[in-house]
């Protein structure tokens, strides 16, 4: 680790501040062509079938750093690579779908898909694509807003609930909003769609909204949001009386579950932790319960962070990264006490979007692992935890030039990816 950061102040110096005027939005829509680096050979890779050691490999990534900050603790970036050892193969199950955003596998072991100008899609396990489902309110479909996240009542099979998360349209702005509909009988439509919380305030923008939303185990929902990107709006991100910047925890109409500020009047009830940028990742660990989250980073700043209640997660105070233009973020600070450090961060960014604990019995080396789709990264990101820390790291999908949007785990144990060009990916084992 010592020759990592002696190589990040290296960097640092050499490479001094970032050009400005170029738009390095990690997140940026409209950025598809993404640079590929060539592959380079890795020296200490081992072939041996007998190799015990899955994170002996050297970091995945080699590109200088943006800035010459330096990490909080050993193995917070760039931890040891480690590579699949079984094998695996590609296919490609659909190129039918337009802007795929959030995907989930239903009790039957189709797919449901949400598109971001506004429809449902359903696909089944054999890559036949329903037609467009619709039935959503008016949504903001520029840059980064549209239909986002969805995730199925846990008692879908009978009561046939969806929820979303959605950048919705109103005369007051836009606003990101949680919402709940019935899919028909039939399939072909949403019926009573009704919005069930909103970020608030309104505010008229079309990027950070994040979002995700998931069920816990005990039916409650997580929902995450973004600052709305602006200089006006991210520093709500550190203040409790608004949804932006926020992991929120709901029941299935709206309400708070707990109240984890009660010591301060003005802070929404709904509020589970705070001071994040743009969440387009949450995912909960399947043995210990823990929630996880992806959180889009300005330039060399993007997170991994395990939330707990009641806490600061640092935005804007707080950042691994600088901003687009090349300065630092306010202070350009990276700790700060009473705020929470990430658990790891990627510099330069991958743009983490939707993500995964593996949680089939199928490919045996990575039950309870992570996997992040990686849009500016143009790969999926398989993550080995120990003691809440990462230890090792992997490139999965990496040739294929493609942006990540999000991941499921399939009923068959492969790993299911839909892509901005509107393919779903599966990787499985080898047949
Ligand atoms: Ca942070």
């Amino acid at each position: 680790m010592k020759i990592i950061l002696i190589v990040f102040v290296l960097f640092g110096l050499l490479s001094g501040c970032a050009s400005p005027g170029i738009d390095y939005t990690s997140e940026n829509e409209t950025d598809i062509s993404q640079e590929r680096e060539e592959t380079t050979p890795k020296p200490n890779e081992k072939d041996s079938p007998d190799n015990e050691s899955d994170v002996d490999l050297p970091p995945v990534e080699t590109a200088p750093p943006e800035s010459d900050y330096l990490p909080a603790f050993e193995g917070q970036t760039r931890i040891d690579g480690m590579k699949t050892r079984v094998e695996t193969e590609v296919s490609v199950l659909t190129e039918e779908l337009n802007q795929p955003w959030g995907i989930v596998t239903a009790p039957d072991g189709r797919f449901f898909v949400t598109e971001k100008q506004g429809a449902l899609r359903i696909v089944s396990a054999s890559g036949e694509v329903s037609p467009p489902v619709s039935g959503f309110p008016a949504l903001q479909t520029q840059g980064q807003g549209g239909l986002l996240d969805l995730a199925l009542s846990p008692d879908f099979l009978q009561d046939r609930l969806i929820y979303f998360t959605l950048a919705e349209q109103t005369d007051q702005g836009s606003v990101t909003a949680v919402g709940q509909a019935r899919l028909a009988e039939d399939e072909t439509e949403l019926i009573d769609f009704t919005v069930i919380f909103r970020a608030l305030p309104y505010y008229e923008g079309s990027a950070h909204f994040g979002s995700r939303l998931i069920f816990a185990s005990d039916g409650s929902l997580f929902v995450t949001t973004g600052d709305r990107q602006s200089d006006d709006t991210r520093m709500r991100a550190q203040t409790l009386d608004n949804g932006y910047g926020k992991v929120l925890h709901i029941d299935r109409t709206g309400r708070a579950i707990d109240d984890h500020f009660p010591d301060q009047a003005d802070a929404w009830t709904e509020i589970y932790s705070y001071g994040h940028r743009n969440i387009q990742g949450i995912a909960i660990h399947p043995e210990t319960g823990d929630i996880w989250i992806s959180e889009m980073g300005p330039r060399g700043g993007d997170e991994l962070n395990l939330i707990l209640p009641g806490k600061n997660y640092g935005w804007p105070l707080v950042s691994y990264g600088i901003e687009y233009s090349g300065a630092r973020v306010l202070e350009g600070i990276t700790q700060l006490e009473d705020t929470e450090q990430p658990v790891y961060y990627w510099d330069p960014v991958v743009a983490p979007s939707g993500m995964v604990f593996y949680d089939s019995d199928v490919i045996a080396e990575w039950k309870n692992q992570l996997f992040i789709a990686g849009l500016r990264g143009s790969h999926v990101v398989r993550l080995m935890l120990e003691n809440n820390r990462v230890i090792g790291e992997e490139r999965l999908l990496q040739d294929m030039g493609e942006r990540y949007r999000d991941l499921s785990v399939g009923m068959d144990g492969a790993l299911y990816a839909v892509t901005d060009s509107g393919k779903m990916y599966r990787l499985g084992l080898k047949q």
